[in-house]
């Protein structure tokens, strides 16, 4: 079996498995089944850098290098953070288009496709990952890799208009022709990907090979999955969950506990999500005093002034929403701005009777999956889903909302308090059965599958051709 090299902008998170999401977890999965070395960002900054660092972590090879600080503002900061995330998200109004952030992404690429080079054995598979890396797979070409390439989105791909609106947008999809295999979250992606292809480049498409720049390679959706029995096992078992759960239960004495977990971003809608509960409160008044709200938001991307502001609105938010409803013996909304241990988390989900997960877009969305995951089929709760995330079409059975219409998301709330057991076990075990045939490993072994089997085929043909 030929060597995995994966690349991704973070690596690991080796060192600190407790606070390891469930993509990280997936792909160390995928080495430590197989071997192979993990290449990305080493998370520093430092401008006399000392090149790639190699160094080995069990079964694993880790590779890793510095940005400088200019990289670190261009590239990170820059193109990845403040123009690519927001425009594939939909969110023209805070992308930032600037030339110099395109340069410093296109260097920064460039920059590690050459640390990585030298380090390749003649039958390695590479897996590449994310918006970080578009261009990545070129780079590697044009120095003379011939290994096989794939690479796999995380988070949307835009419809062509939005996609067009950014600067250079040529380049980076002609980019994406240097890898063998492009993976997507959803169908949806995988159309919009073709769509833009066939509209603005003047590609074809047949089935799931795509020709354009002189070049077919091969695109399918992939959703990508958690460990579903690994996760739904510690949250009934592992202790620290159990302790987690049992605080969480005697905290709320008797009432029901709603949850939210994302990372604190603009695209995951919690300012909404947040009014939508002042609205539950306000319409259903036999939810006050009945009801908690957990949201859990541990900060990320803390440099990005977007970031900053959408911090400050929730506080506000928060404290209108406690300070309205509260009563000296009922906080009802928790919001909490910090990291909490995997187990912990699997916990609180346990404890939880709903689940409120409604980002305005996502890639995939885990949290709905892990939520599903950890409930007690004796007594699940209910997911309720935004019908913006990627996950909602691998999961029919969860109550799907439209995340802008706060009504709408606060008569959910409403529908899912009194959903009966019958309806909630139905529910639960139709979502449960898909996430355990849908996981993570399958995920992986499909994408690897395509990659290493399907991809050398196609490439051989189209050299003979
Ligand atoms: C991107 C795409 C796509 C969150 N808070 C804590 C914590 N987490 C973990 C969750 C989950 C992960 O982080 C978040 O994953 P999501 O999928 O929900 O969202 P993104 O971070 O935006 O991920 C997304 C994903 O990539 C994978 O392809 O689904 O659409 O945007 O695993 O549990 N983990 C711990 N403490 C926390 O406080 N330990």
């Amino acid at each position: 079996m030929s060597r995995l090299v994966i690349v991704s902008n973070r690596v690991g998170p080796v060192r600190d498995a407790a606070r390891a999401g469930g993509l990280a977890v997936a792909l160390v999965d995928a080495l430590r089944a197989r071997g192979g070395l993990w290449y990305g960002w080493s998370g520093d900054t430092n401008n006399q850098s000392a090149g790639v660092k190699v160094e080995q972590a069990g079964p694993l090879q880790l590779a890793t290098a510095d940005l400088t600080e200019d990289e670190y503002d261009d590239y990170y900061n820059g193109f990845a953070n403040r123009c690519l995330w927001p425009l594939f998200h939909y969110r023209i109004d805070l992308t930032a288009f600037d030339r110099r952030y395109y340069e410093g992404y296109r260097r920064v690429n460039a920059k590690f496709a050459s640390g990585l080079f030298p380090l390749l054995r003649e039958d390695d598979t590479i897996w590449v990952h994310d918006y970080h890396f578009l261009a990545f797979g070129n780079e590697l070409r044009q120095m003379g890799a011939e290994q096989a390439i794939g690479f796999f989105l995380h988070i949307p791909f835009p419809s062509p208009e939005v996609l067009a609106t950014l600067p250079n947008h040529d380049a980076l999809v002609r980019g994406l022709f240097a890898y063998d295999v492009l993976g997507f979250q959803t169908s949806r992606d995988l159309e919009r990907f073709c769509d833009f292809v066939v509209r603005e480049a003047g590609g074809h498409v047949e089935g799931d090979r795509v020709t354009c720049f002189g070049r077919t390679i091969i695109a399918r959706a992939f959703p990508i999955g958690i460990d579903t029995e690994g996760f739904a096992k510690m949250a009934a078992e592992s202790e620290d969950a159990r302790r987690q759960q049992e605080k969480a239960v005697r905290s709320l004495r008797g009432r029901a506990q709603m949850i939210g977990v994302d990372r604190l971003d603009y695209t995951k809608g919690l300012p909404e999500r947040f009014q939508a509960f002042e609205r539950l409160l306000d319409d259903y008044p036999d939810a006050r005093g009945e009801l908690v709200y957990l949201q859990i938001a541990p900060t990320s991307r803390g440099d990005v002034q977007a970031y900053r502001e959408m911090r400050q609105e929730l506080e506000g938010l928060s404290g209108h929403i406690n300070g309205q409803y509260g009563e000296f013996d009922w906080t009802p909304l928790r919001y909490i701005n910090r990291a909490f241990a995997r187990r912990s988390l699997a916990g609180l989900y346990r404890a939880s009777k709903i689940g409120l997960i409604t980002p305005l877009r996502d890639g995939m969305n885990l949290v709905a999956k892990e939520y599903v995951a950890a409930q007690n089929p004796e007594d699940p709760g209910v997911l309720i889903l935004s019908r913006f995330a990627g996950a909602i079409y691998q999961m029919p059975e969860a109550i799907a909302v439209n995340p802008y219409d706060i009504k709408e998301v606060a008569d959910a709330i409403q529908n899912a308090r009194y959903m009966s057991l019958e309806e909630r076990q139905e529910r639960f075990q139709a979502l449960f059965d898909g996430l355990k045939r849908d996981d993570v490993a399958y995920w992986r072994d499909s994408f690897l599958a395509t990659l290493e089997h399907e991809a050398p085929m196609h490439r051989n043909t189209e050299r003979s051709a």
